[in-house]
């Protein structure tokens, strides 16, 4: 029995190994591997400080302004301040004890979700006052907008699609790196059409993800921005907001004694 199954498994290992060869063969040819997963890091361009009593759950620039909305039960809020000079323009609370989670500007609104209260509310983009209130399904983490529709995560591995003023589901991607899947997505960063960053829960991780596929083409280290004494008093890095107009992104985390701006590079 033994016997005659040996030739069986040598023949399957050596087309294994045949199919690893002509891979590698393949990846090191004139052909582009799409597949191919950039490793980046962080360059620190600029800092500013940041608020140690914000538990940072959105973080978004519009309009020069950095908006950045904060999470915990009864003292979660949304502020507005000058990207030039950090100065607070408008500061308005989180309703009803809701769990803040992530913001981002579609037009004339601002939407801010939520945790496990399953209500996204739509604010005015200038007063930061609610407009109107919506419910969805499941838990609220991040959420960015590309041109036509929101991107939302929920700590999973799936990204929801939704209409930019009714909040109705379009549609989900799951996120894969290398095939397998990715979870714990957080706060994000839509960029264009064709990018959406996110950093994993708990990690300095941030990726890039490729909306239509899912797939992430960029995995870039964040560590090691704060000093160890730093280290101790704060949560989890989160929030990340492009600057338009630029190769720069401002980024920070939930109790974050300072926001930095940084460029992803090799
Ligand atoms: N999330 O932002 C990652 C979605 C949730 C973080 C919550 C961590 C604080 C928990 C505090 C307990 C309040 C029920
Ligand atoms: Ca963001």
């Amino acid at each position: 029995m033994t016997g005659r199954r040996l030739p069986q498994i040598a023949a399957a290992v050596a087309a294994l190994m045949l199919t690893g060869c002509a891979n590698a063969a393949t990846n090191s040819g004139t052909e582009p591997d799409v597949d191919r997963v950039e490793r980046l890091r962080v360059e620190v361009v600029g800092e500013r400080p940041h608020d140690r009593g914000a538990f940072t759950q959105g973080l978004e620039v519009s309009d020069g302004e950095l908006l950045e909305g904060t999470g915990m039960a009864g003292r979660s809020d949304l502020r507005a301040a000058s990207l030039e000079t950090g100065v607070e323009r408008l500061r308005v609370p989180v309703p009803e004890q809701m769990f803040g989670e992530g913001i981002t500007v579609a037009g004339d609104t601002v939407w801010q979700i939520t945790w496990r209260d399953g209500v996204a509310i739509a604010r005015d983009r200038d007063t930061l006052a609610e407009r109107s209130r919506t419910r969805y399904e499941g838990e609220g983490w991040g959420l960015c907008a590309q041109s036509d529709r929101l991107v939302m995560s929920d700590g999973s591995d799936t990204l929801t699609f939704r209409d930019p003023v009714t909040f109705e589901p379009r549609g989900t991607v799951a996120v894969t790196l290398d095939g397998q899947p990715q979870d714990r997505l957080n706060e994000l960063e839509c960029v264009g059409d064709t990018a959406v960053y996110a950093n994993v829960w708990q990690t300095q991780q941030i990726v890039r993800i490729d909306p239509d596929t899912g797939r992430i083409t960029a995995v870039i280290d964040a560590s090691g921005l704060l000093t160890d004494e730093e280290s101790r008093t704060v949560d989890v890095l989160n929030g990340i907001a492009e600057v338009p107009g630029t190769d720069r992104f401002l980024i920070t985390g939930k109790y974050y004694p300072r926001l930095f701006e940084v460029r992803f590079v090799p």
